[in-house]
């Protein structure tokens, strides 16, 4: 997969689906930017793994419910590498929560980091490559649920229906400039995301387990793959679309 010399920023990347697909990228040879809101200390360690392994990595903090944090993280990038080529939107959170705990606090915090947060980075991303003549890469963190409802994730299946639809729209909007749009629809993978809710409540792992036809639930190094081929050169003419990486559970209705 043609990725080698590319400039990568992504959401999210300290830890989980977010740190395996900033390794993959970089493993494939692109220059990956790790980026985690400032309150967290994690990135620096993801930075000298990807150095370690002989890759190219730079970490910046910055909360991308902010859009001035956001603006300024790609601007940053764009000044160091005088390029942007990709720009995984894949920071997001889901507190577990009956539908009737989830007050204004909670629901405006999934919404600004899952919706907004992909927005601003998507939006700014793409002003920046279109100025830049760059035939670049918008890749989404989606899931099985923007399609599935979830009991506990009433709030984060609205966010990621949104980010399906985003993505879409952006495909439609950054065609002409030969910018591609698209998401991944994330099955059930364990992270530090949903561990509680599995420590606590280990028959749903087993459930999850169970309804997967490949009998294994997907991993981060799974998704990582979906995104690579999504920000390679061989994906040029893929935009618009969604791949589900979940094992086949979200077929089986068992
Ligand atoms: C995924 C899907 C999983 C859940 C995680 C947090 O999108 O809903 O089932 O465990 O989010």
């Amino acid at each position: 997969m043609q990725i080698a010399g590319k400039v990568a920023i992504v959401t999210g990347s300290s830890r989980g689906i977010g740190k395996a697909i900033a390794k993959k990228l970089a493993n494939l040879g692109a220059v990956v930017v790790i980026n985690q809101e400032p309150t967290n200390s994690l990135s620096h360690k993801v930075v000298s793994e990807i150095i370690q392994d002989g890759g190219k990595a730079i970490c910046y903090d910055a909360d991308v419910s902010n859009k001035k944090d956001v603006c300024e993280m790609i601007d940053f990038v764009i000044q160091k590498f005088n390029r942007l080529d990709i720009m995984v939107a894949n920071a997001g959170i889901c507190p577990f929560q009956e539908y009737q705990e989830i007050d204004e606090i909670t629901l405006n915090r999934v919404i600004d980091i899952n919706q907004k947060g992909a927005f601003y980075c998507a939006q700014y991303a793409a002003q920046r490559m279109q100025f830049l003549n760059i035939k670049g890469r918008l890749i989404f963190t989606s899931s099985i649920s923007a399609v599935f409802g979830g009991k506990l994730q009433v709030h984060y299946c609205g966010t990621k229906g949104a980010v399906n639809q985003m993505m879409k729209s952006f495909a439609i909007a950054l065609g002409e400039c030969g910018i591609t749009s698209n998401s991944i629809q994330v099955g059930t993978v364990i992270t530090d995301i949903n561990k509680e809710a599995f420590n606590s409540n280990p028959e749903l792992l087993d459930y999850f387990i169970a309804r997967t036809p490949l009998g294994r639930l997907a991993t981060p190094i799974d998704i990582a793959n979906g995104v690579c081929f999504y920000a390679s050169d061989e994906a040029s003419c893929i935009s618009g679309t969604s791949l589900t990486i979940d094992g086949g559970m979200s077929v089986n209705l068992q």
